[in-house]
């Protein structure tokens, strides 16, 4: 933020609309209500049943089932939830009325006293947010986490923390201008979010807004695309899977290391988490966290014994040597990628794969499903556009009607995985509700 703006970025602002309810909204509201009572705040939700409206004070007013373009442009200030697109007609024309638009990542950026730590990619967000927390604690810092992986970030300054660590969707990043941070990660760049984005580049440039203010930029040296440009001049620190990356792997009297400069730290055999990705995944965390001066080597039991989120490559059934893994977070190719390039599947493994495609081409799975012996199991809205990936593809309406269906196929070593490549919002309210409904499934018919 300039220092104009830092001066009083509440300056001629009496008239906020906040834009969307659902959790963000409300942490909007919550927050606006308790710093100032001289703000007239009014919410739109262009949804009939917007979520959370039970918990909005009755003397907020709120507009619900489409736009209301009055309270927009009579607005000072516009705090739209991520979940609606900037380039929304209504919202541009409020905007050339000369409106501020903001979201709540701008308004945590506005108030946030203390360092912040941010993260963004294609996949691995959540991941690297929750145990960089997690190894921050155990090191004895009292950290805040939240944005995109759930908790709202301004809920977060409702406590005092010592160290902030955000998850950040390109959505949010859309409209945040001024955070600062003491160290921002690109994870990588994969194709999601078509439906919001003209094209790969113009999703790339809103993930790279991660870096506008950031003291250290954390980069893949597997992927040039999470690169700020070389003009810039910005500071980069490398994290990769080879042992020439700062944050990288060395292989020492045969054991891989995560190793800091080439020095061998943690063995990766004595990590709980799984997979290539999550060796990344932590190599990351360290970097961040030594940018902001935290020592990581405290943290290294909790880091060693993290064995990750739910509903991402989760066992959540193991009976008759047949195991049933939750991956209902792989919302995307190349996270359903991830997950069959860290599995070692003995028998058949049966795939559940569809949802809402958000505009993807699923073709490069073909690939990946060509090397293994799979039963693609294929559900939902966009379902059928996994059918040409694989000859055992089969189309079924819903998770339960594949499960009915493959039952009575299942032997010893065969695995049941929904990693399905696609969001959920068509059958589901969410991920962790579609990830809840296959695991009730599996604990059911295993
Ligand atoms: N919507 C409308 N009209 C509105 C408002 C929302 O139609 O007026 C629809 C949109 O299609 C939108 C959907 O409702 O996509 C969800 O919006 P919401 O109000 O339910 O959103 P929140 O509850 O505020 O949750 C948001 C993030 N959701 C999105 O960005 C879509 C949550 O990330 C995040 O955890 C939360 O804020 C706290 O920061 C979820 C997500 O799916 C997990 N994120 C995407 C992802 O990770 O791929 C970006
Ligand atoms: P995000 O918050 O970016 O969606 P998560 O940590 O929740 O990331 O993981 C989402 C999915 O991506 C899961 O299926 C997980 O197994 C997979 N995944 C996690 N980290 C990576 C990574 N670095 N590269 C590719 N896939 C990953």
């Amino acid at each position: 933020m300039t220092e104009a703006n830092k001066a009083d970025p509440w300056r001629n602002i009496s008239n906020v609309v906040v834009v969307g309810l659902g959790i963000t909204g409300l942490s909007v509201v919550n927050f606006l209500s308790s710093r100032s009572n001289e703000l007239d705040i009014k919410v739109i939700d262009t949804r009939a049943e917007p979520p959370g409206r039970e918990q909005l004070s009755s003397s907020v007013e709120l507009y619900s089932g489409g736009w209301n373009l009055d309270w927009l442009l009579n607005a000072d200030l516009i705090v739209l939830s991520p979940g609606i697109a900037l380039a929304t007609p209504e919202i541009q024309q409020a905007l050339k009325n000369g409106c501020k638009v903001i979201g709540d990542i701008e308004l945590f950026a506005w108030h946030v006293d203390k360092p912040v730590i941010a993260i963004t990619g294609s996949n691995g967000k959540s991941t690297v947010t929750d145990l960089t927390g997690v190894i921050a604690k155990a090191c004895g810092v009292n950290v805040g986490v939240g944005g995109n992986i759930g908790v709202p970030a301004l809920d977060l300054l409702q406590n005092d923390h010592d160290l902030y660590v955000l998850e950040l969707s390109s959505f949010q990043l859309e409209t945040t201008s001024s955070l600062h941070t003491a160290a921002s990660a690109f994870l990588n760049l994969s194709e999601d979010h078509m439906d919001r984005y003209d094209s790969m580049e113009d999703y790339r440039q809103a993930k790279l807004r991660i870096f506008d203010n950031a003291n250290c930029c954390v980069v893949n040296t597997c992927d040039a695309a999470t690169y700020p440009s070389k003009e810039l001049g910005l500071e980069l620190v490398e994290f990769g899977l080879h042992s020439s990356a700062q944050y990288g792997v060395v292989v020492d009297q045969d054991k891989e290391y995560l190793a800091v400069n080439g020095v061998p730290l943690v063995s990766i055999e004595e990590l709980s988490l799984v997979g290539r990705h999550n060796v990344a995944n932590a190599l990351v965390c360290l970097a961040l966290l030594e940018q902001v001066g935290v020592d990581y080597r405290q943290g290294f039991d909790a880091l060693k014994s993290y064995n990750g989120l739910t509903h991402r490559c989760q066992v959540v059934a193991d009976k008759k040597g047949i195991k049933w893994i939750n991956d209902s977070k792989a919302t995307n190719v190349a996270s359903t990628a991830a997950a069959l390039a860290g599995l070692n599947c003995k028998g058949t493994l049966y795939l559940l794969v569809g949802g809402e495609g958000k505009g993807a081409d699923f073709s490069e799975l073909g690939e990946h499903l060509s090397a293994i012996n799979v039963k693609l199991c294929c559900f939902g809205k966009d379902g059928n556009q996994f059918l040409p990936l694989h000859s055992s593809a089969e189309l079924f309406d819903t998770i339960g009607d594949v499960i009915e269906a493959l039952t009575p196929s299942l032997r010893r070593n065969d695995m049941v995985m929904l990693s399905p490549a696609c969001a959920s919002f068509d059958q589901f309210k969410n991920f962790m509700a579609r990830g809840e409904a296959f695991t009730e499934l599996a604990q059911r018919y295993a």
